[in-house]
């Protein structure tokens, strides 16, 4: 339908947004029109190791067919992306999305409760992939009375995070709270989503896109774990104002977040708060587990580094020295 604008065979530019099996929905961005493609049949992977040669936020290369369908014939190089684990025990990996500004880990206290292992595992990835992240504790509408102590807990984690150098939004998608502040923060940028089943990561985007309208599901009460009611990745383009487009990527929720191609030693690096540090440590491949002098952990005792994130780093680094088994 859209062979009138576009001339068949010609070369032509777009984002993925969408993809579904062995289709892509690819969106020209000057005119709006969203274009399903394939890719081209002998296209040669990068390597064999990663499960999907084409992830949304991809920028590619395809020509028009007669029919109104595209052929992909080339994924432009990624300005940076998000890659775990296909599967628990797989070798094989999984892009969730490229060219990201912006790396939102959504997290709960409650129903369901994120683990600071989890949200790290995150963080850290990001850092190694150079995508710029920050927290998002929603639900916060559940958070009931100062005695219930949540939002102790909530206070706890913000300071965590806030000190590690991320920025740190609490908001309720249902309610509306901070979503505002969200929203001025993300705006123009693509920012992805990310977190466990039913945390909320759909009904925030309905919050901050009014007529969004994506479905959100119900949490089983019997186990505060979500259900899964995103199955596959997609990034809506939302007119923000004078910021222009934002490029909002909803993704289905993740269980255990397989982290993927990390040596032990450069582990701290992916710490801001320990890379700040680090060249104070006396050895200078020093881990930061049990040498003399280290700076990281004088600084850990000194309170400025928190004793969460340490431990977090510890098992992380354990994991990695013992078979890369990352979960
Ligand atoms: N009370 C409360 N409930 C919320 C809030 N945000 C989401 N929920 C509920 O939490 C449940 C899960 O929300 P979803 O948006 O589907 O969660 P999700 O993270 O997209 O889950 P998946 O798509 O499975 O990954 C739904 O029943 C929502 O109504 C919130 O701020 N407060
Ligand atoms: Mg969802
Ligand atoms: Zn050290």
């Amino acid at each position: 339908m859209y062979l009138c604008i576009f001339k068949i065979h010609e070369r032509m530019i777009g984002l993925v947004i969408r993809t579904t099996g062995s289709w892509y929905k690819v969106l020209q961005r000057e005119s709006g029109a969203v274009i399903d493609c394939r890719l081209r049949g002998n296209y040669r992977l990068r390597g064999n190791k990663q499960t999907n040669p084409v992830a949304v936020g991809d920028e590619v290369e395809y020509v028009l067919q007669e029919d109104g369908t595209g052929v992909i014939n080339e994924v432009r190089d990624r300005r940076n992306y998000i890659v775990r684990k296909a599967t628990k025990l797989s070798k094989q990996t999984h892009v969730i999305a490229s060219n990201i500004d912006r790396l939102c880990v959504v997290a709960t206290l409650g129903f369901p409760r994120t683990s600071t292992g989890f949200i790290d595992r995150l963080l850290v990835t990001a850092e190694a992939y150079h995508v710029p992240a920050c927290v998002v504790l929603n639900k916060v509408d559940l958070y009931g009375e100062p005695e219930d102590g949540l939002w102790e807990l909530h206070d706890e984690l913000k300071a965590i995070y806030e000190g590690a150098g991320y920025e740190v939004f609490a908001v309720s998608a249902l309610q509306g709270d901070g979503v505002e502040e969200l929203r001025q923060a993300i705006a123009g940028q693509t920012v992805l989503f990310t977190g466990h089943s039913g945390v909320g990561k759909s009904a925030l985007l309905n919050a901050l896109v009014p007529g969004l309208d994506l479905r959100v599901g119900e949490v089983s009460e019997w186990s505060m774990k979500g259900k899964h009611t995103t199955t596959f990745a997609e990034i809506f383009p939302i007119e923000m104002g004078a910021a222009g487009v934002t490029y909002l990527i909803d993704t289905p929720g993740i269980k255990e977040f397989g982290m993927v191609d990390f040596k032990p030693e450069e582990l701290s690096h992916f710490f801001p708060e320990m890379r700040r540090v680090l060249h104070d440590c006396h050895f200078s491949n020093c881990t930061h587990r049990h040498e003399p002098h280290c700076a990281v952990r004088d600084a850990v005792d000194a309170g400025l580094i928190s004793a969460e994130r340490y431990n977090n780093y510890l098992g992380i680094y354990d994991q990695i020295e013992n078979g890369n088994e990352s979960w």
